[in-house]
């Protein structure tokens, strides 16, 4: 495969792919050389037929504490406005079909916290630090975290956390629901994503495709649309060759050999 500066890839169980993030001495700061590799990481994955699912991750000390602050200082407003400065960085979101899981370990701030979000399961461990401290530098969340943070905890306290800039603990995640999980250490969390990411890449592939689709559109779409989409995608799977082989091998009481067609 490919070599990395900023990312570690490995595919340690199967159907599995994994990205940990690593540029320790900055606490994994997002520069754009490491938003690059793991664009370009996650697309390989998305084009790889034996991976079902990914996990990615930072070190134990920090998912990730933010955009790098030392590359952004000196922009100016035409330089990131022309050349759309962030948004590239957020594609993962549009060209990854596939389920993401985010283990988040230590800081996850800012431009961190927003990677995070793009997760489709988050899972944090107690050590994890949630936040959008944007406010301290005399910016605002760039990359999502207005709507996605506002969407995952309601608006009240999405409001404290980016207007006063406070942490969130990795308690508070977990009770309000911004991470399904919280594990004990970080390297249960990860375990424990990978562990997820084994079973959901189990499945027939296009079901867990058909799966994330629908969810997604509950978040763009009213309860009635989200509901006929749901519908027409669901009616879809009876062209799939799995459904067959799902629904004949529950009658036969016979695990299901997937062929994802
Ligand atoms: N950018 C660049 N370098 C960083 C960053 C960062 N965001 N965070 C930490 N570092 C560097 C430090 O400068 C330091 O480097 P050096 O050793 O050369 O001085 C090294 O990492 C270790 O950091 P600290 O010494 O500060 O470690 P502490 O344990 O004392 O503190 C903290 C850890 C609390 C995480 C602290 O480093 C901190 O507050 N970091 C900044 C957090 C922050 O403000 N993040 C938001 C950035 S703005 C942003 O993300 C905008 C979003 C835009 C969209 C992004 C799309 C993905």
């Amino acid at each position: 495969g490919k070599t990395y500066e900023h990312i570690l890839v490995s595919t340690p169980k199967p159907g599995v792919g994994f990205i940990q993030l690593n540029r320790p001495k900055a606490l994994n700061a997002l520069s754009t050389p490491l938003i690059l590799e793991l664009n370009s990481a996650l697309r390989d994955f998305q084009s790889t037929s034996t991976i079902g699912a990914i996990v990615l991750t930072g070190s134990d000390r920090a998912f990730a504490a933010g955009a790098d602050i030392k590359e952004m200082a000196d922009l100016t407003f035409s330089a990131a406005y022309g050349a759309d400065f962030i948004e590239t960085w957020s594609d993962l979101v549009t060209f990854l079909k596939k389920p993401l899981i985010t283990a988040i370990n230590g800081y996850a701030l800012g431009g961190g916290c927003e990677l995070a979000m793009m997760g489709d399961i988050l899972y944090c461990s107690n050590s994890a630090v949630f936040g959008q401290p944007e406010i301290k530098l005399g910016v605002i969340p760039g990359a999502g975290g207005s709507q996605r943070l506002t969407k995952a905890i309601g608006k009240s306290r999405a409001m404290e956390a980016i207007l006063t800039g406070n942490n969130i603990s990795a308690k508070q995640a977990g009770d309000w629901g911004l991470v399904a999980k919280v594990f004990e250490t970080p390297e249960e969390c990860v375990n424990g994503a990978l562990k997820t990411a084994e079973k959901i890449a189990g499945f027939s592939q296009i079901a867990v495709k058909a799966a994330k689709e629908v969810v997604n559109k509950s978040q763009d779409l009213g309860i009635r649309e989200g509901v006929e989409y749901e519908r027409r995608v669901f009616h879809g799977l009876f062209g799939s060759k799995d459904q067959k082989i799902g629904m004949s091998a529950f009658a036969k009481k016979e695990k299901a050999e997937w062929t994802n067609e």
